[in-house]
């Protein structure tokens, strides 16, 4: 009930929440941009296709093969959804895969803001020529027993070869039975994927029933340039497995089963090699802490992390300067992106975080 009472005084703000020692994890949110890319080939499937609608529905199959990572792998792994960490300022999450048909990819995350919290990020894979990026930051709201969580910002996939760009809107979720203590994420509303080759695909979510009797169902529909036309239909489970119907033959055929496909997982250096702003490194004692529920350990270690950021808050404070983001910048919107944002009609961000690459690959942080 404290817990409950907790959420509901929480304001929007996430971070602000007092969770049972249950329900934390020693994950830090800075580490959540990894499950974009931890299926390798889905991720670069697009950049092989010639064919522009072909290649459309494989963003799309890549999407949708990324929600069952991103929204229930807490539960898979840990029994339910947890409380991450609350990344401070300059936080970094760096790592790469290496796998054998795509090479390498490499992860860049870092925390760009405390307050609201929002997390940047850059994923790619330059053999294949493609790379997203992004940035996120949530807004909470509490309704009787339900966490609503609104998500800020978007993300771009950028494909070399065609010069072609995907933007990306995030869906909305909520958490559901926290009044039993074992939270779980569902997805609601949609997630527009606009291409600038001017294909749309508009996914909507849905949980228990109204779909169908099933959790984590969904409804995609592609259409042509334009929305001139309505090309495909895919429903199903984003978690488990969906179909897609062809609007011209009306046939219907797997469009993906995400049991056939298993996550690489993230290659990061061995703690001793890390920096002490990267994220494992830097949350280690408290992460050992939250292993074996040692509350006040995660207490006291916390509160070191927290006071030392304070302190360096004061400190720029008195000499007026702001925090120097690593390998991000917040720049005005003028690029492709408005243009796509327009696309599809979405109300671009009058200024979006974008990655510096240049200043990450001068940097030792690059050595993975
Ligand atoms: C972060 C960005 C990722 C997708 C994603 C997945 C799960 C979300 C997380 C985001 C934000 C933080 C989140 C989490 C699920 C639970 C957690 C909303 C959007 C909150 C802070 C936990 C509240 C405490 C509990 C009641 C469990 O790409």
């Amino acid at each position: 009930m404290t817990f409950l009472r907790s959420l509901a005084s929480s304001k929007g703000d996430l971070s602000s929440i007092t969770a049972p020692p249950f329900i934390l994890s020693g994950t830090s949110l800075v580490e959540y941009s990894k499950f974009w890319a931890e299926l390798p080939d889905l991720f670069v499937a697009p950049t092989m296709i010639l064919d522009k609608e072909e290649r459309a529905l494989a963003v799309v199959r890549w999407f949708i093969a990324t929600l069952k990572g991103q929204y229930t792998s807490r539960n898979e792994a840990l029994g339910s959804e947890k409380k991450p960490l609350n990344p401070f300022l300059g936080e970094l999450f760096l790592g790469k895969w290496e796998t054998e048909l795509e090479g390498t990819t490499i992860l860049v995350s870092e925390q760009v803001s405390h307050h609201p919290p929002v997390t940047a990020y850059a994923i790619y894979n330059d053999a294949y020529g493609i790379e997203l990026q992004g940035y996120n930051g949530q807004k909470a709201s509490f309704s009787t027993t339900m966490l609503n969580v609104r998500q800020v910002g978007h993300a771009v996939l950028y494909i070399k070869k065609f010069d072609e760009y995907y933007y990306i809107t995030l869906p909305t979720l909520h958490i559901e039975g926290l009044f039993y203590g074992a939270p779980y994420v569902e997805l609601e509303q949609k997630t527009l994927i606009q291409s600038s080759s001017g294909y749309c695909a508009s996914i909507e979510y849905s949980g228990k029933g109204y779909f169908s009797g099933k959790k984590n169902t969904f409804k995609a529909k592609l259409y042509a340039p334009d929305q001139s036309s309505l090309l495909y239909t895919i429903s199903g489970q984003w978690s488990g497995k969906s179909t897609i119907m062809t609007e011209k033959k009306k046939s219907e055929s797997v469009f993906y089963d995400a049991m056939e496909h298993k996550v690489v997982p993230l290659v990061v250096k061995p703690l001793e090699q890390q920096a002490e702003y990267e994220s494992r490194r830097a949350w280690e004692k408290v992460a050992a802490a939250v292993q074996i529920m040692d509350y006040d350990t995660i207490h006291v270690e916390k509160s070191k992390i927290e006071n030392q950021q304070r302190e360096l808050r004061k400190k720029e404070k008195e000499e007026g300067v702001e925090w120097q983001r690593r390998y991000f910048e917040l720049i005005e919107d003028e690029g492709p992106l408005k243009d796509v944002a327009e696309l599809a009609g979405v109300e671009p961000d009058e200024k979006v975080w974008r990655f510096n690459r240049e200043v990450f690959e001068h940097s030792s942080d690059s050595k993975l």
